[in-house]
């Protein structure tokens, strides 16, 4: 008889503060009009270009973005500062990123109806982790006094995505029983809050799955996984450069490029129809067709790009009820995006009912999983 790979809990963990667009935007703007100020001879002599205002009307029309959770306030919206203000923790203290991983891991765990001894495998997968080592999951691990094995992955949009794969991959492997998999997004450390491109992005979140056995698992709703299917194929146009080399460059290591920054234009143009392409593709691969998806669980970059794609799918506008937005509270988290869409709609799906996950973005990276609800 076989036994099927499922996540068998979700959870999301909501940092305790918000951000509205008019409050970012108010913030930008007097940040930019002191800038102004201060430069106004050299802007008027041509030597430097003004900057301008941002919108909330704009973020909103261009992104589906009105607000997003972020783990400290203090310090985004000081026009002195325009980052967060986080204290430095002792190497004998719970470090922020963990505590995150932490918090949304127990939610996870009560969805399975497991306990932290009935895990074996810690898989920490974000867009950054706050050091390199020792890895993130390993101190979750010891946190939550898992025994086995813990260890991070960073993929930016897909790593949630990704991080699945391999809890898949090791259950099937019976390399470990029971995985968590968990997306502490931190991101709020790495937005350029002075770039009107960029600065109304992103959210802090942190996301966390179950992934065993169907003979072992307890939870309320379960998913088996039918399939999965990762692409990758490098492209500049969403990158950070922060990084250990910058120790040895002399280079700022807080200048612009080192903060997240991209051509959203482009990544628009060329993610969308690769998304598309992979989702039929791999629908395909399981003896399925877009007919058969009752909920598609889409990476939350963009309320656009999610339009686009579903109807290049569909054929037609997918509803809100076939393709949850999260975007409008969360923003983009990285890559737990499509993690929130799951956690906060799956429990009404009858069994038997398929739905797809799937991110896409930085990389490129496309990650999915066709998901069969039991
Ligand atoms: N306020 C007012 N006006 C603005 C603003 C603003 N804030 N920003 C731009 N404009 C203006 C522009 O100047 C432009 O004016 P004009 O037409 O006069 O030149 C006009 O608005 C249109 O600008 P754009 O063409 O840039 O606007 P778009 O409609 O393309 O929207 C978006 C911009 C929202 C960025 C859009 O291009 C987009 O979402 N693209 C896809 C981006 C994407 O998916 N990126 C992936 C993100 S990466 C990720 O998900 C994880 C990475 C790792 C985590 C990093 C954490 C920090």
């Amino acid at each position: 008889m076989t036994d099927p790979v499922v996540i068998s809990g979700v959870g999301v963990w909501n940092p305790p503060h918000q951000i509205s667009n008019e409050e970012l935007v108010h913030s930008y703007n007097a940040y930019a009009d002191k800038f102004n100020r201060e430069n106004q001879h050299a802007i008027e002599q041509g030597e430097m270009a003004a900057m301008p205002h941002s919108s909330a009307e704009f973020i909103e029309k261009a992104s589906g973005i009105k607000s997003r959770y972020i783990y400290c306030k203090d310090g985004v919206l000081d026009v002195e500062r325009m980052r967060p203000k986080l204290t430095e923790r002792a190497d004998d203290e719970l470090s922020q990123q963990a505590e995150i991983a932490v918090a949304a891991a127990k939610i996870a765990l009560q969805a399975a109806n497991k306990h932290a001894n009935d895990v074996d495998a810690v898989i920490v997968s974000c867009a950054y982790t706050q050091r390199s080592y020792p890895a993130i999951a390993i101190e979750v691990q010891q946190e939550l006094g898992i025994q086995g094995f813990g260890f991070d992955m960073l993929v930016a949009c897909s790593a949630a995505t990704f991080g699945l794969h391999r809890a898949y991959e090791m259950l099937n492997a019976n390399t470990a029983k029971c995985v968590l998999v968990i997306n502490p997004e931190l991101v709020s450390p790495q937005v350029n809050y002075t770039d009107r491109d960029s600065h109304f992005i992103f959210g802090d979140v942190a996301t966390a799955s179950v992934v065993e056995k169907a003979s072992t698992a307890q939870g309320e709703h379960q998913y088996e996984i039918l399939g999965t299917k990762a692409l990758t194929s490098f492209s500049n146009n969403i990158r950070s450069n922060f990084g250990y080399i910058t120790h040895a460059t002399d280079a700022e290591p807080y200048a612009a490029d080192k903060l997240f920054h991209q051509e959203g234009r482009k990544v628009f143009k060329e993610v969308c129809p690769l998304a598309a392409q992979h989702i039929q593709s791999h629908l395909e691969s399981c003896g399925l067709g877009v007919a058969d998806v009752s909920r598609w669980w889409l990476h939350q970059a963009n309320i656009n790009m999610n339009t686009l794609i579903s109807k290049k799918l569909l054929g037609r506008e997918a509803t809100r009820e076939e393709a949850p937005i999260v975007l409008d509270t969360y923003a983009n988290t990285a890559s737990a995006g499509s993690v929130i869409a799951f956690a906060l709609n799956h429990t009404d799906l009858t069994a038997g009912s398929t739905g797809v996950l799937c991110s896409f973005g930085a990389g490129y990276s496309i990650g999915s999983l066709v998901l069969k609800k039991r």
